[in-house]
């Protein structure tokens, strides 16, 4: 079974990612702010880099310059994004730790597909599940191309050396849907806040978390069709 990781693993997208843009924005002196409901709409670009470019070419900044800028302030809301992680603010979803015990128990392999970068992704599961939990981790540093392209659980697939009707994706997004189904994978949904009126056409089962009796469908389908 294969985890995105933000707004599935866990929450981390309104109070996690978004208030570290912000950080880098006014460490900067720039005058953008991103509040909720700006950053669900931005969250339709995949890649804090790419969404932070986006925003900049939508101010008016032009292109090379908005490409320079969006690096300095992705590395500076890394940073940040790290150290609120090093704090123990980013928890897991509730009911997870339960379900990865159950799935560890009935010997279903587990790996790790996101876009998020590299810096905090292993510092985040290290520090929420532990270094052995996850057989393969993969990140947006790993691929040439962002969800919803299949290219990192396409990745997956060749170092997990496994046929796509073996693997089951989890994700909470179309973006992410969209580039599981396309590299062949049965997709289950777990809905957040931000993603639970997208489109998940293609999915196999979706729930709105991992609570006992929301867990239950999605283990049952997934561990009986696996
Ligand atoms: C969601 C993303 C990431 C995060 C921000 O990734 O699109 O870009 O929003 O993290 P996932 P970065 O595939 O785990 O849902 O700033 O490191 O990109
Ligand atoms: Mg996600």
């Amino acid at each position: 079974m294969v985890f995105d990781v933000d707004g599935t693993l866990a929450d981390t997208e309104r109070d996690g990612h978004r208030p570290a843009f912000n950080e880098a924005f006014a460490a900067a002196g720039l005058p953008y702010r991103w509040d909720g409901d700006d950053y669900g709409a931005l969250l339709a670009i995949t890649g804090g880099k790419r969404r932070i470019e986006h925003y900049l070419r939508d101010q008016g900044v032009p292109g090379q310059q908005a490409d320079e800028l969006a690096t300095t302030l992705h590395a500076s809301k890394t940073e940040r994004f790290i150290a609120s992680v090093r704090a123990g603010s980013v928890p897991a979803r509730p009911g997870l730790a339960e379900l990865l015990d159950e799935l560890r128990a009935a010997g279903v392999r587990l790996a790790v597909a996101t876009t998020g970068t590299a810096g905090w992704v292993r510092e985040l599961l290290d520090g929420l599940f532990g270094p052995d939990v996850f057989e393969l981790v993969l990140t947006g540093d790993d691929v040439p191309a962002l969800k919803p392209d299949p290219a990192v659980y396409q990745q997956a697939l060749l170092q997990l050396e496994l046929p796509a009707q073996r693997v089951v994706a989890v994700e909470d997004s179309a973006n992410g849907v969209r580039a599981a189904v396309d590299a062949g994978l049965r997709c289950a949904v777990v809905t957040n806040d931000y993603t639970r009126d997208q489109d998940f056409s293609g999915a196999t089962v979706v729930c709105d978390g991992f609570s006992r009796d929301s867990r239950r469908p999605l283990t049952a389908q997934l561990l009986l069709e696996s």
